[in-house]
This record gives structure tokens, sequence and C-alpha cells, in this order.
């Protein structure tokens, strides 16, 4: 038995199977956003999030055992820059765990405009974790994939899994393995919550500042940084119980606050990150009529100017008439709790 494992291992490790992984992207209802380390992209505050039902990413990876270097294509053009050194950076974090030194040629679709801070890393290196994890015959549970992804972006640990899902930040002290091992991302119990998110996309265009920079120097140089960690906290307990109670408003009220003081720490950077445009103060001008109209509906926006209006099911297509409403020349998503990433097939396992 242990031997036909063996064989069937060195078979997979010998035959480059492709392997194709589909993610999908999250949204934070409590942000991630700082570093304690780079490196290994652990995050200064713990993190809750929603895994959507849209905008999958879909990547293949085939191993290469004849190729001199990754060949990287994002939606049918080759990658270059930062793009492509980030992957072959996570390329390179799997070959080094499997002692496989093949090259491979990564092909990713995204059906999301990337770097327009509609999550489009989060769902792009979770899909890129799982794919080559399994091309590259390294057997990892759920938890261990998603401190894989960790490493290639932060938040794609939590779009590992489906559904409300926490991102830990780990312990502070001890060694290097202990703080690796504690910062990975589980799903979250939620009762009685039919919840839905409605992505106004008011602007589809890539970022002027990487979120990456952005929180290097909010950390660096913002003085509302720390207060803001300490509040995030506070924000995680509360939304924890809000999700297990089923209240919508409690999560949208904590939700709204955490995005709203994390734009805060951004707007103190010196110099300051405005990622808000006049579109998205808009937005949340109809969000809040829509509440004083009784219907529970609140904001969070993430490293763009885009907003994602969290609401119940059964209110979002009356919540999408009056965001569409508000910025004609936008357009609007509906969003509902998603699954986990997948491997669709391959890997040679
Ligand atoms: C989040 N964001 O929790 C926060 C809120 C944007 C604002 O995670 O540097 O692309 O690759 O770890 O994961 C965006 O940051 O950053 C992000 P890196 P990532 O969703």
């Amino acid at each position: 038995m242990r031997s036909d494992h063996l064989t069937a291992l060195a078979h997979a490790r010998d035959t480059a199977v492709p392997a194709t992984a589909v993610a999908h992207p999250n949204i934070a209802l409590v942000k991630y956003w700082g570093k304690r380390d780079e490196h290994l992209v652990l995050p200064r505050v713990d993190s809750l999030s929603m895994t959507l039902d849209i905008l999958p990413t879909t990547t293949r990876v085939c191993r290469d055992p004849a190729a001199g270097r990754d060949r990287v294509t994002l939606n049918g053009r080759p990658a270059a820059g930062e793009a492509l050194r980030r992957v072959v950076a996570f390329l390179d974090l799997v070959r080094e765990r499997t002692g496989l030194a093949h090259r491979a040629v990564v092909d990713s679709e995204n059906t999301v405009a990337t770097g327009a801070g509609l999550a489009s890393s989060a769902s792009g290196f979770a899909a890129l974790a799982v794919a080559a994890a399994a091309a590259y015959g390294l057997d990892l549970d759920a938890t261990a994939l998603t401190r894989l992804a960790r490493r290639g972006s932060g938040s794609a640990a939590r779009s590992i899994f489906g559904g409300f899902v926490v991102w830990h930040a780990g312990p502070d002290a001890g060694t290097v393995a202990e703080a690796d091992l504690g910062s990975h991302a589980e799903p979250v119990p939620v009762g009685d919550l039919d919840p839905a998110l409605v992505i106004a996309v008011v602007d589809g265009g890539p970022k002027a500042v990487s979120s990456r920079v952005a929180m290097r120097r909010t950390v660096d140089t913002s003085p509302l940084y720390e207060p803001w960690a300490v509040s995030s906290k506070e924000d995680l307990t509360g939304m924890r119980a809000a999700l297990l109670a089923g209240d919508i408003a409690a999560v949208g009220e904590i939700a709204e606050r955490n995005a709203l003081g994390m734009h805060a720490t951004m707007l103190a950077a010196r110099p300051a990150v405005r990622y808000l445009a006049p579109a998205t103060l808009t937005v949340l001008d109809r969000v809040l009529r829509l509440r004083d109209d009784g219907i529970p509906a609140y904001a969070t926006m993430d490293a763009g100017p885009n907003v994602k209006v969290l609401c119940r099911r059964a209110d979002a297509d009356l919540v999408a008439g009056a965001v569409r409403a508000a910025v004609p020349g936008g357009s609007v998503l509906i969003a509902t709790p998603g699954p986990g990433a997948r491997l669709l097939a391959g890997g040679g396992r």
C-alpha cells in the first residue's frame, strides 16, 4: 500500500500533471491593514471577511521540467514587473518546500478588474496556492493552505475558506515558526443571517497606490494607526458575537465603523493615502438615507473608491437600485456568501 503510494507520488513528481484551481474574492468586515512582518506577511491585527459567490479567479499551474524560467499569463497577457515577481516568489516558496526545482507555466483568469480594490489578489493567490500545491505534489490541509496563500497576499488566506472567515494575526512573541503557524485563517460560525453585499463599482481602474505600499506608509507615519488597531480588536469580538446572533444591524454597524476608521488612518498618513472619491461619498450618503428609511444597509470600502453595501438578501435588489440611481456612471453587482477555494482538476494525486 505504502509503496504504491510512494510510486504514485514519484510518478506525479516526474510527470508534471497540470492542476487547475478556482477561488473567490472576499470582502473584510473587520479589516486587515498593516503588517508586522513583510516577508512572512504577518498582519498587525486579526481580520474577518465574507467570501463572495461572484468574480472567481481560475488558475492553472503546470510544471515544465525543461524550462529555464516561469512563464505567467494573467488574463491572457504575459505578466511582467511586480505582478510577475510576486508569482515567481510564491512559486519559489513551493519549490523550496518540495525540493522540486522545476519552473512552471501559470495561466490565471480573473473575472474582476485586477488591482481595483475588488480583492483580485485574494482570489488570485488563493487559487494559485491550491493549484501550485497540487502541481508540485505538496499535500496540505485547508489550514496549511491558508498559511501558504497568506505568503502571496495576506487577504488570500481568507479566500481558502467559504462563508465567513477569520484570519488570526498569530502570536507576537516566539519563534518565526510559531508566528507562521499561528497566522492562519478558519471559518467563523454564523447564526441566522441571510446577507448580501451590493458592490458599487464607481471606478474599475487600477489604484494609484498599491495596498501593500499604502499599509506600510500608514503603519510607519499615521498617528491614528495604533488607536485604530486597538479598536479593531473590540470590533472583532463584537463582530463574532453579532454574526453568531444573526444581527445584521450590529454586523453592519461594526463593519462600517471599522472601514471608516481604517480610511481615517490612511488620511492621517504622511503623505496621505486617499482612496475615497466623490462618487464613494455619494454612495455613502445614499446608504445613510436607506437606513433613515428603515432598510439595514451598511457600507465598507477597501483600498479603492468602490463601495460594498452589506444588507439582507431580501433587500439586495432594492439597495442595488438605490445605489445604481445614485451613481449612474457606475455598475452594481450583488454577491452572497460563496465557496472556498478548490481544485478543479489535476495535480497527479
Ligand atoms: C482587507 N485589504 O482586509 C484589507 C482591507 C484592503 C483593505 O487585504 O500586501 O492585497 O498582499 O498582504 O491582501 C488588501 O491587501 O495586501 C487588503 P498584501 P492585500 O481585505
